[in-house]
């Protein structure tokens, strides 16, 4: 049985969009949420709210009559620590604090590869190695992680985190080969993340069935997350680019070329 009503933050980013048609199927009511402008509603079944989820306030009256928020919202790549301040790490807090006040009992939380991007290529890592952040933004994802744990211990809130790999339409370079997610497999591991039971705080990796695994997904082996698709149809494509240096962060770390972003000098 579908949800009633489910709050997608981030609608208008680049996930965003793909999900606001693939999680379609999951809820009755689908609220929309972004602090850029989005596409008028589509139906019945599409609510659209414009919040900046630094905004507290905003962020309490986004989630009212919520069932469960799958939160993609916030800033997606390295910046200024200030700004990542806002949007992901106030911006989490926010979630939280909304879903304990009106009662929501579920969250997936879009985490990220570089909450643990410092670990060499060469290392299989599952979810309880030591976290790694490569950068402000790995370090909010990593912070996000944390509010969701407490938030479950403290009050009951379940939380899936998903450290998402690189989720595009195809992998854009050599790093991607390993940490390519398909949008289905994505949309799959959603829905896997929104009905499960008895979840408490899982943390699951995000990748297709690639080649090259540096993620070993067996501490979230409850969740039944089988994914379908595999960057080895982009291989010939991508193996036409040149070669990394051998001193490339993109060859040697996880979280590639975020290990060597910044520093932000005022
Ligand atoms: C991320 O977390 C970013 O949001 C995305 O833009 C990609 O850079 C991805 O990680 C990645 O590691 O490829």
């Amino acid at each position: 049985t579908p949800l009633n009503r489910l709050l997608l933050t981030g609608a208008a980013g680049g996930l965003g969009k793909v999900l606001r048609e693939t999680l379609r199927p999951y809820a009755k009511i689908i609220r929309l949420s972004d602090i850029a402008p989005m596409d008028a509603r589509t139906g019945d079944y599409e609510e659209v709210v414009q919040c900046n989820l630094a905004d507290k306030a905003a962020v309490h009256a986004l989630c009212e009559g919520v069932d469960a928020i799958v939160h993609f919202g916030g800033v997606s790549v390295e910046r200024p620590f200030e700004e990542i301040l806002e949007a992901n790490i106030k911006g989490v807090f926010h979630i939280y604090e909304a879903s304990r006040k009106h009662g929501i009992k579920r969250v997936i939380f879009a985490s990220s590869n570089h909450v643990i991007g410092f670990h060499k290529q060469t290392e299989t890592i599952d979810a309880s190695a030591p976290r790694r952040p490569d950068s402000y933004y790995g370090l909010s994802k990593s912070y996000g992680e944390d509010m969701a744990s407490f938030y479950f211990d403290r009050y009951g809130i379940e939380t899936v985190s998903i450290r998402i790999g690189s989720s595009f339409p195809e992998p854009l370079n050599r790093r991607m080969m390993a940490t390519y997610l398909s949008y289905r497999d994505l949309t799959n591991l959603i829905e896997r993340s929104l009905f499960t039971p008895n979840v408490k705080h899982t943390v699951v990796y995000g990748a297709s069935a690639n080649r090259d695994q540096w993620w070993d997904n067996r501490m979230a082996a409850h969740l039944g997350f089988e994914p379908q698709d595999t960057s080895e149809v982009f291989r010939e494509k991508i193996e036409q680019q040149p070669p990394y240096a051998p001193n490339d962060p993109a060859l040697i770390y996880q979280g590639g070329a975020f290990c060597e972003a910044g520093p932000f000098d005022d």
